[in-house]
């Protein structure tokens, strides 16, 4: 009889190991639990046994039928497992608790139009640099032929802090650190420098339809050998007919500032009005756009480059201005409204 038992539990076993559902496993313990079952069957036959023999049969049957049991129950709870798992494949990757449309954010007009200028620019290899918004009156005012009570300083109201630092009123404030940044490789090499660096500029400024006080410039300088006024307008030019893809009317009117002789005022056909006269214009039909100049002999030599070797042209583009014309706005304060329903219809017509 006791090999019986061993004969019942080895075929349970293989049986158990080749189980693929549910309905399989119920079969199972049918068959050995039930009523009718091997396991039930074999109990049954106890009583033909002698008092001895039945007390070992009647232990060794017990646990077969509590093993049986436990390994049937652990089979049922492996193969839910499976089939949820299973079930859960066949859906589709998603939230049903997420809302079903997103808010997309989208760049801001000026930094569409940084961006661009910059692709264009580093098309033409010059390099992009990043430079502080507090700044001292030396790089700012000093470094660039500014010096202390030059009447020049009133062309700006500048925002002081308390260290005796200021709040970059000109993105000219990084030009000394740039021309001491690339000196070595232009001394050394003949490499010319080519970089712009853009940034947000602030003045103590009453607004109105094209003043901020806060607002945003490009700078850009190229130094070297033979550099002349023809550089500048060809790079000028380039740049403003790739931002607009299309011909645009620029003039130029001689304009005054200390780190550039001789200097100019770049003006482009105010694109809003067609050059009739309107707002944003001033209604003079012209948008003053792009200050520039041959860099002026004290600025190189305080960057530690001799001017009688080399020279260059600096510009400084309002890149407000660009983005107001680029995209047809027509009142500045729109641009720093927070006015997500306007700004977000801006596109990058990059892509
Ligand atoms: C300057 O700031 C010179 N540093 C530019 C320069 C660089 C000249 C290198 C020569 C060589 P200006 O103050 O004109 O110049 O400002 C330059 C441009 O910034 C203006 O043409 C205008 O487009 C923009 N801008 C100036 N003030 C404001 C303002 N309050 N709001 C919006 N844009 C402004």
């Amino acid at each position: 009889m006791v090999d019986i038992i061993s004969e019942l539990s080895a075929k349970f076993e293989t049986e158990l190991q080749n189980i693929k559902n549910s309905e399989e496993l119920e079969n199972i313990r049918v068959s050995y639990l039930g009523k009718k079952g091997s396991v039930t069957a074999a109990m049954k036959e106890m009583g033909k046994l002698s008092a001895e023999e039945k007390k070992e049969f009647g232990q060794k049957i017990n646990m077969l039928k509590n093993t049986v049991a436990d390994k049937i129950a652990q089979k049922k709870d492996e193969l839910a497992a499976l089939e949820l798992q299973k079930e859960i494949d066949k859906v589709p990757e998603f939230d049903i608790s997420l809302p079903e449309h997103f808010d997309q954010g989208s760049y801001h007009p000026i930094t569409l139009v940084q961006r661009q200028c910059e692709t264009i620019f580093k098309s033409m290899g010059f390099t992009v640099e990043d430079y502080s918004e507090v700044v001292t009156d030396y790089e700012c005012f000093e470094s660039v032929n500014i010096p202390k009570y030059h009447p020049a300083r009133d062309m700006q109201d500048t925002y002081y802090l308390e260290n005796g630092q200021l709040l970059k009123s000109q993105t000219t404030a990084a030009q000394n650190a740039i021309y001491k940044k690339y000196r070595k490789q232009l001394l050394e090499n003949g490499t010319p420098i080519k970089a712009i660096f853009p940034g947000r500029c602030f003045r103590n400024e009453a607004t109105d339809a094209c003043h901020e006080n806060t607002f945003f410039q490009m700078e850009g300088v190229m130094v070297g050998k033979d550099i002349s006024i023809s550089n500048l307008i060809y790079f000028m030019k380039t740049m403003l007919s790739e931002v607009f893809r299309r011909d645009i009317k620029v003039r130029l009117r001689p304009g005054f500032f200390p780190f550039v002789e001789p200097g100019f005022e770049l003006d482009i056909n105010c694109l809003n009005c067609g050059g009739k006269g309107c707002p944003s214009c001033k209604h003079s039909g012209w948008l003053e756009l792009c200050p520039c100049g041959m860099v002026h002999p004290k600025v190189l030599e305080e960057g530690g480059i001799d001017p009688e070797k080399y020279t260059g042209f600096a510009f400084g583009l309002g890149l407000t201005r660009l983005a107001m014309m680029k995209y047809g706005i027509k009142d500045i304060r729109d641009l720093n409204s927070g006015n997500l329903n306007s700004l977000a219809q801006f596109t990058d017509d990059e892509q």
